[in-house]
């Protein structure tokens, strides 16, 4: 199998500490003629990262998906738990991250300076401030996001959350994570996993 994937990418971040978590001998590569090409394109229609090409050559774009599918196909280390309830809470924390929290600081990221300090910039950093405000209510207080464990609520928010300062640093004149001292401990706890601090170091020092 192949993962296509940068280092500086939110969406295929977790997709990577998913990987590195499991241990599987995944081949990830940046697209091939780079994102926009007709090359990559070829590949993947909807010409986003991550995608995952497998075995067959089947392509699997959109990361929740090749997470669930990398779930299922190797069970062992799980990444989910095994009650529904935990289940579900799991995966309202990957919701949290990717809707309220990623994809924000992507948006915010592609708008000019004037727009950010405009109506659109505000109602994305009104959704990173909501998103911020359910994960102080809702991580558990341990040193993952669910528990003790490593889960795909990690693999989602640890990348989410790296972002958070510099996507609001340009706007905002305060550390935002600070002002919820449970989601500030837990940026600290879970990079403590080698596959978190591996993927979070990648996406460090990618130049984009
Ligand atoms: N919902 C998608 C989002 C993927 C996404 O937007 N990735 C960005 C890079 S971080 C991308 O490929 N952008 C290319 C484009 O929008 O043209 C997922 O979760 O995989």
């Amino acid at each position: 199998m192949r993962l296509y994937s940068e280092n500086y990418s939110p969406f295929s971040a977790p997709v990577r500490i998913a990987i590195y978590a499991k241990g599987l001998d995944i081949e990830i590569v940046a697209p091939p003629g780079g994102l926009r090409s007709a090359e990559y394109h070829r590949i993947n229609p909807l010409g986003t990262i991550p995608c995952l090409m497998l075995d067959d050559g089947a392509r699997l774009p959109e990361s929740s998906a090749i997470m669930e599918y990398l779930e299922e196909r190797f069970p062992s280390p799980a990444l989910l738990p095994q009650a529904p309830e935990a289940r579900a809470q799991v995966r309202l924390l990957q919701r949290i991250g990717e809707l309220h929290i990623t994809t924000q600081t992507v948006e915010l990221g592609r708008l000019t300076d004037s727009v950010a300090r405009d109506e659109p910039g505000m109602d994305r950093l009104t959704k990173i401030v909501r998103g911020l405000a359910t994960l102080q209510n809702i991580l558990s207080g341990d040193d993952y996001a669910a528990g003790h464990e490593l889960t795909l609520a990690d693999c989602q928010l640890a990348p989410a959350l790296f972002r958070v300062p510099r996507a609001v640093g340009a706007y905002m004149n305060r550390d935002l994570i600070a002002a919820y001292p449970r989601v500030a401990r837990y940026v600290e706890t879970s990079r403590r996993h080698p596959a978190v601090a591996r993927v979070l170091d990648e996406m460090g020092t990618a130049s984009v």
